[in-house]
């Protein structure tokens, strides 16, 4: 019998320059041995240089898309990234919340291991989600994930609070848990040290734990939001727990940054597949002695 792989789903957009969304992400979910699945929320047209437009899908294409997936496939994990627009997010949060037949959990939707990376803007400026989108991310698509990765500058707009350092972080955290989320990481890779803060309730309370690295100077970190929160989907999926995942999920995108490509004239990609390089030199120097 052919091998069953983990199955996990994206559902975000179409970068045509694959650094971000759902190319990006099956690259992703390719490198930690899962088996990707996608269903694009909106295309956009950019290349490197940034976002130029952005047009939200159909959103009954992707009620369809999603239904049609799981109807086939056991979806052990599923990444959110970009929507687009709020009905494109509507159509989300039904179809996390639709009747379970049987598989629904205690306060929560229908699937396990739903990670939300709250993508609102491009690093460029341009608005990847309208309000009316980002009502339906806060009201009913932060109590569904059981996970949301936020960026410093998307847990400020989310909360209200300014997020500039980890006393910061720590507030935000605290009331993306008020809002309904049951964990949080908020990524501090745009802060002077590359702070992250895992936050998640347990029965004594909240519990947060920080992961540092040295913040890299790189020009190839166009994905990196798109990567941490898709390598979560995927530990998670795997039986990893929490923290084990945020912190592969760093060790990952780190990795990623620091072999980074030169693609295009504008910020360049992370190199999601870098394992693939190491492979094929360990394979080259190995030939070579021989
Ligand atoms: O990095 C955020 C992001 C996510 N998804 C898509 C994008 C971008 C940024 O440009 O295009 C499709």
């Amino acid at each position: 019998m052919p091998e069953k792989p983990t199955v996990v789903l994206t559902i975000a957009g179409f970068d045509p320059s694959s650094g971000a969304g759902v190319t990006a992400d099956i690259k992703t979910i390719a490198a930690h041995g899962c088996y990707g699945v996608a269903c694009i929320t909106a295309m956009t047209v950019q290349s490197t240089a940034g976002v130029k437009r952005v047009e939200a899908s159909d959103p009954s294409l992707l009620t369809e898309t999603l239904e049609e997936l799981v109807g086939d496939v056991d979806v052990a994990g599923i990444h959110i990234g970009m929507l687009g627009s709020g009905k494109v997010a509507k159509a989300v949060a039904d179809f996390l919340s639709a009747g379970s037949g049987g598989r629904a959990r205690a306060g929560k939707g229908r699937f396990a291991n739903v990670v939300l990376d709250p993508v609102l803007k491009s690093s460029s400026g341009a608005d990847l989600l309208d309000n009316a989108g980002i009502k339906v991310l806060i009201e009913r698509l932060l109590p569904l994930a059981d996970v949301v990765t936020p960026n410093v500058d998307e847990a400020a707009m989310i909360t209200g609070i300014k997020v500039k350092d980890l006393e910061e972080m720590r507030a935000a955290a605290t009331k993306l848990h008020e809002m309904g989320s049951s964990a949080v990481v908020i990524t501090g890779g745009h802060l002077e040290k590359a702070i992250d803060l895992l936050s998640f309730q347990t029965k004594r309370g909240i519990e947060q734990e920080i992961f540092k690295a040295e913040r890299q100077k790189s020009s190839s970190t166009h994905g990196t939001g798109c990567a941490f929160a898709t390598a979560m989907a995927c530990h998670l999926a795997l039986e990893r727990g929490l923290a084990e995942a945020a912190l592969l999920a760093k060790t990952y995108v780190t990795a990623a940054i620091s072999n980074g490509q030169t693609v295009g004239k504008g910020t360049g990609p992370v190199n999601h597949l870098y394992r693939m390089n190491q492979q094929r030199r360990a394979a080259g120097s190995g030939s070579e002695s021989s």
